[in-house]
């Protein structure tokens, strides 16, 4: 058996994982997961072909943003879990394609399995590589990573109660298109701007998700210090789970604490609530082998990002749920109504000693598109008073390259008139470096989670028109995005869909693009990597 997988900025060599994930996902999972968006192309490929109208196809639908959200970077490392994510795919897909002519259908829409081991045969003939021509496979790839994130946010919302049956319906639509042989590179170049296009819907709906339920997020102060209670840790991005965490630790003496992507709901009026929600503790994902151990308490994934734990005693600590998962961690699924059970995490965090301080003091964050819309005269003031000379939008991921020092140096040598605008992870690069503030606005302006990228690029709207300029290019505002996994490549091609050119990307651009397809992107976008740090802080400031 091998692997290839290039969906990832940390991928080996910048061309493709063939032995075992960077990551630590090994062989076995990386070819169940490929199996895994095979078997959803082919119930992509019925939808189509049936009289159906996806509003009617409830559980197709979430199981197939559950099955694209499984295969992100980092969320899912269980065979188990995948295998029988497989199965149920499986058996959703033969029930749907009832008497349709297998004849007229691709392999994807007929195939059967029956063992793990017939999976991992059949999967290592419809991985990445199947595809021959590298433009092509190159663009049908972008396209399902893109997928995979928007179907992340998609889910998000759906938990949230937002549906949207459109955005399914061009999921299916893409999945369909990618075992389609006669599309040419035009039509897969046009399909991933399409694509890009219903990652802003897919934002746009979490977002409002989000605000409706949980209020609009507002500037706050985070701790970033501990308390003296037993706690529990909770990671990933999603905000229904934190809730029922807060709602079932209320008044038992364990504490709450954010991490990673989980530091923007501090943000939102709902969750200050809650009295044990104590603060946010350590930093981006990739910190975690340390972090967790001095955190002492259980640790509770809602999604991305996981890193394979280093022993036995921390693995017991992790609990997992939604459409992460990881082998010998406790997986809690939810009951019929959707609540989640997590009174085994809150007893084993009464019994484990509270967290070790790692850090002091307090970040500021909470600059969604209404907070800065309601701060929008003095921004505009300080635009035209030449107070503030340049926006720089630095949303994205962090990752573990040494490389990604650079963005830590970026903003550090910035201008002192410059202000930065981020979401994401990308932000744990500096947004504990003290860059003061322009007239009481912050230097760095935090919107929250990757999804709230969507924030930035309304503020980028309104700019525009209160400037009343034609084109959003001609804004003073640069783009300068860190990625890592797919989720970010939903959010560049939501920004390409919206017209902004000149996007720089790094640290390395993504391994997953063929020469030919790079120079698509750049000639068409002026999409560019990164360079020394003064340098592109000069060639940004002189545009
Ligand atoms: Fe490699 Fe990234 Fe794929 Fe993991 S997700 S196997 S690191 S390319
Ligand atoms: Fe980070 Fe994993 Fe992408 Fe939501 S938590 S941004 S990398």
């Amino acid at each position: 058996m091998s692997m290839f997988c290039y969906q990832c900025q940390e991928t080996a060599k910048g061309t493709g994982c063939t032995v075992r994930g960077v990551c630590g996902k090994n062989e076995e999972v990386a070819n169940l997961q490929d199996l895994l968006i095979y078997v959803n192309k082919g119930i992509s490929e019925i939808v189509l072909k049936k009289p159906v109208d996806v509003k009617d196809l409830d559980e197709v639908n979430y199981q197939v943003l559950n099955s694209l959200f499984i295969t992100i970077t980092n969320a899912n490392f269980d065979e188990k879990a995948i295998e029988d994510q497989i199965r149920k795919m499986l058996e959703i897909r033969d029930q749907l394609r009832g008497d349709l002519d297998p004849a007229s259908l691709h392999d994807a829409a007929t195939f059967t399995v029956e063992s793990r081991e017939d999976m991992l045969a059949k999967a290592t003939s419809v991985g990445v590589l199947a595809t021959e021509n590298q433009d092509i496979r190159s663009l049908r790839e972008m396209i399902i990573y893109g997928l995979k994130g928007m179907a992340a946010y998609t889910k998000h919302a759906w938990n949230i109660g937002k549906k949207n049956s459109e955005i399914s319906a061009f999921i299916y639509e893409a999945l369909a298109a990618s075992l389609d042989d006669s599309l040419s590179v035009d039509d897969l170049v046009a399909l991933t701007l399409k694509t890009g296009e219903y990652g802003v819907k897919a934002m746009a709906l979490l977002d409002e998700a989000n605000t409706s339920k949980y209020g609009h997020p507002e500037m706050t102060e985070v701790n970033i210090g501990v308390r003296k209670n037993p706690a529990i840790l909770i990671s990933g991005h999603d905000l229904v789970d934190l809730e029922q965490l807060l709602e079932q630790t209320k008044g038992t003496g364990v504490d709450v604490y954010t991490h990673s992507e989980m530091l923007p709901a501090h943000y939102y009026p709902k969750f200050k609530e809650y009295d044990n929600f104590a603060g946010n503790y350590g930093n981006a994902w990739w910190k975690q082998l340390e972090e967790f151990e001095s955190f002492n308490g259980p640790i509770l994934f809602t999604t991305n990002c996981i890193v394979p734990p280093r022993s036995e005693e921390i693995r017991q600590r992790i609990f997992t749920t939604g459409s992460s998962g990881y082998p010998g961690c406790k997986h809690i699924l939810p009951d019929e109504n959707g609540k989640k059970d997590f009174s085994e995490i809150i007893a084993m965090a009464k019994e484990l000693p509270a967290p070790e301080e790692i850090e002091h003091g307090t970040i500021v964050g909470g600059f969604a598109h209404n907070q800065v819309m309601a701060l929008a005269d003095k921004i505009v003031e300080a635009v035209k008073t030449g107070a503030i000379k340049k926006f720089f939008v630095m949303a994205g991921c962090d990752g573990r390259m040494k490389s990604r020092d650079y963005y830590t140096e970026f903003a550090k040598n910035l201008p002192k008139d410059t202000v930065i605008l981020t979401a994401g992870c990308a932000k744990y690069r500096y947004n504990k470096l003290d860059l003061g503030d322009i007239g009481g606005i912050p230097r760095v302006l935090d919107a929250g989670q990757c999804n709230d990228s969507y924030s930035l690029a309304l503020i980028a709207l309104k700019l525009k028109e209160v400037f009343e300029l034609e084109d959003i290019n001609d804004l003073p505002l640069a783009f300068n995005i860190a990625w890592y996994e797919q989720k970010a490549v939903i959010v560049l091609l939501a920004l390409l869909s919206l017209g902004v050119k000149n996007i720089h990307l790094g640290p390395t651009l993504p391994g997953f693009l063929s020469p030919n397809v790079a120079k698509v992107l750049v000639e068409n976008f002026g999409i560019a990597g990164i360079g020394e740090v003064d340098q592109d802080i000069d060639l940004f400031m002189a545009n």
